[in-house]
């Protein structure tokens, strides 16, 4: 045996002396074949599995060619109104797509409408161009500044076609200032924050303000639509979507921005949902949690389109809230408040990313994002670049939704809005307001410490349950107006650590001080009767 073996061995090495220019090749071959491989390797621990490498070397190749881009936005969409956040709402479409991709669970927005969309499409904070207080209303010339650079605009530059349908939020009060001058090739959709659900006209039951603009608020392109009154808002953008994903050019990557109505107030639900909720005894809340399995229906038609046209294989879907629930209806629960406050329920949001591209799908991701992050993550993907932009605040975290690598974010500057209403009692403490005026409404994360200053509402806790009933309400002092929380140990913000760790606070306000040093001061024009729309054809549309 040993003989034959020797003798193997050594006529191999005969062999591939007389042919050892071929030998040297394969041997380079090979090594170079091993190079290529590292150089590509994740970070993390992956198996060297099959099914790793056949999802490896397709993004490798669906990066090759510009990835379809499908981001849906839902309106003040609560934390816990989710199956898969323990709601009795039922969402087995959004379920289903959150748990073939990377659910987000440490994942923040703005807690108001316009400051989320202003930062999704600039990749900038808010404090940047002057909007830190409220939203863009529909009767004050005010925008997203013209000089600000949208995603959509830095995607079709790269070559793709951009279609938004829903809601815009961002300005109108010039035609400078609307979607289609914004970067966007197709628009169908509405300009102000919220409507009735089936007649498109604001406000029409929206608002009992008798003195607020009433007028009709749904366009295609700059076209007035007036021929979908009593078609639910839903249903309608759902279907439009659809039409845009069937009719796209297929030589071309589509950004559809896809921002529902759903669930913004005003309540609103087709009968055939309402009746999905007949245990639950809560008016709100029954037609809150029909609205809500009537947009998780309109996402998985959307992305059964995408899945019939091919399209799906070459997409990176991504699902979003804009803010947390209203305290009305929803429930952010086990987060502290909701809506219009900085306290996590109103932060804190529900988002997940579904894609073949993804490295690693399946799993939570815990790594700490924000809505500004899309912008460059997105031009990333795209392979665009931010030539023209000015500095960013987001940061390009696909590498930590697709591998799992830690998040290059520490930190978010939550707002800071010196037009906010101040603290009541505000005198003067001496260990920090020489710092920060702790009376001033804003708040910041930095790695697991959040800081709140000013009047924040003081918020709650709402229980998920159907009779709406459970609820707890903070016992902070009324002119309490400072709370330093370790979000990661409580998450509820129930147990304020300021006066424990005054040093945290400090330096948490120093943070807070250099970027109000970077602010423009906040634009809030006063409203004008020039924007009604009985003066401009009973549309809601451009005034100046
Ligand atoms: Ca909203």
């Amino acid at each position: 045996m040993e003989s034959n073996e020797y003798f193997t061995f050594g006529h191999l090495l005969r062999l591939a002396w007389c042919h050892r220019r071929v030998g040297f090749l394969a041997i380079l071959t090979f090594v170079l074949i091993l190079l290529w491989r590292s150089t590509y390797l994740p970070n993390d621990n992956h198996r060297w599995s099959t099914s790793y490498y056949s999802r490896f070397y397709r993004e490798r190749e669906l990066l090759s060619r510009k990835p379809n881009i499908v981001f849906i936005l839902a309106d003040d969409y609560g934390w816990n109104d989710i199956g898969y956040h323990g709601s009795f709402i039922k969402t087995p479409n959004l379920d289903r797509l959150a748990s073939e991709g990377v659910k987000l669970e440490n994942y923040y927005i703005q807690p108001i409408c316009s400051p989320s969309r202003c930062q999704l499409m600039t990749g900038r904070y808010q404090i940047r161009y002057g909007l830190q207080h409220s939203v863009i209303t529909s009767d004050r010339p005010h925008g997203l500044p013209l000089d600000e650079v949208t995603l959509p605009q830095k995607l079709r530059e790269n070559g793709y076609r951009s279609y938004i349908v829903g809601k815009w939020h961002l300005g109108f009060f010039r035609k400078e200032y609307m979607p289609l001058q914004r970067g966007f090739d197709r628009f169908y959709g509405y300009l102000t924050g919220g409507e009735d659900y089936w007649t498109h006209r604001r406000p029409n039951g929206y608002a009992r303000d008798p003195s607020a603009f009433h007028g009709l608020d749904l366009r295609d392109q700059d076209k007035p639509v007036l021929d979908q009154n009593g078609t639910y808002s839903t249903h309608l953008f759902a279907q439009k979507a659809i039409e845009f994903i069937l009719s796209h050019e297929r030589s071309k990557p589509m950004f559809l921005y896809l921002p529902f109505q759903a669930v913004h107030s005003p309540l609103e639900a087709p009968t055939k949902y309402v009746e999905k909720y007949k245990d639950v005894t809560h008016p709100l809340i029954k037609i809150y949690a029909a609205m809500v399995t009537a947009m998780d229906e309109a996402v998985g038609n959307v992305t059964d389109a995408l899945k019939r046209t091919g399209l799906w294989d070459n997409t990176v879907l991504i699902f979003s809230t804009d803010n947390g629930a209203r305290e009305n209806a929803g429930s952010n629960w086990p987060l502290r408040g909701w809506k219009n406050t900085l306290w996590e329920g109103g932060v804190r949001g529900v988002g997940f990313v579904n894609s073949k591209l993804l490295r690693k799908g399946n799993r939570k991701s815990d790594a700490l994002i924000h809505i500004s992050d899309w912008f460059p993550t997105l031009l990333r993907i795209s392979r665009s670049v931010s030539n023209g932009t000015k500095p960013l605040d987001g940061f390009d975290i696909w590498d930590t939704i697709s591998t799992g690598t830690p998040s290059p974010r520490k930190e978010i500057l939550h707002n800071i809005d010196p037009l906010h209403r101040k603290t009541a009692s505000s005198s003067f403490n001496l260990l920090y307001d020489d710092i920060f005026n702790i009376s001033v409404y804003a708040a910041i994360r930095s790695g697991d410490w959040k800081l709140l200053t000013g009047d924040q509402g003081h918020g709650g806790w709402k229980d998920s349950d159907t009779s709406g009933s459970k609820f707890e309400y903070a016992v902070d002092p009324p002119t309490k107006h400072l709370w330093l929380f370790n979000i990661r140990n409580d998450p509820q913000e129930r147990s304020d650590l300021s006066d424990r760790y005054p040093d945290v606070v400090q330096e948490l306000l120093q943070k807070l001080a250099a970027y109000n040093k970077t602010a423009l001061p906040p634009f809030w024009p006063s409203r004008d009767p020039r924007a009604n729309p009985a003066l401009h054809g009973d549309l809601f549309g451009p005034w100046l």
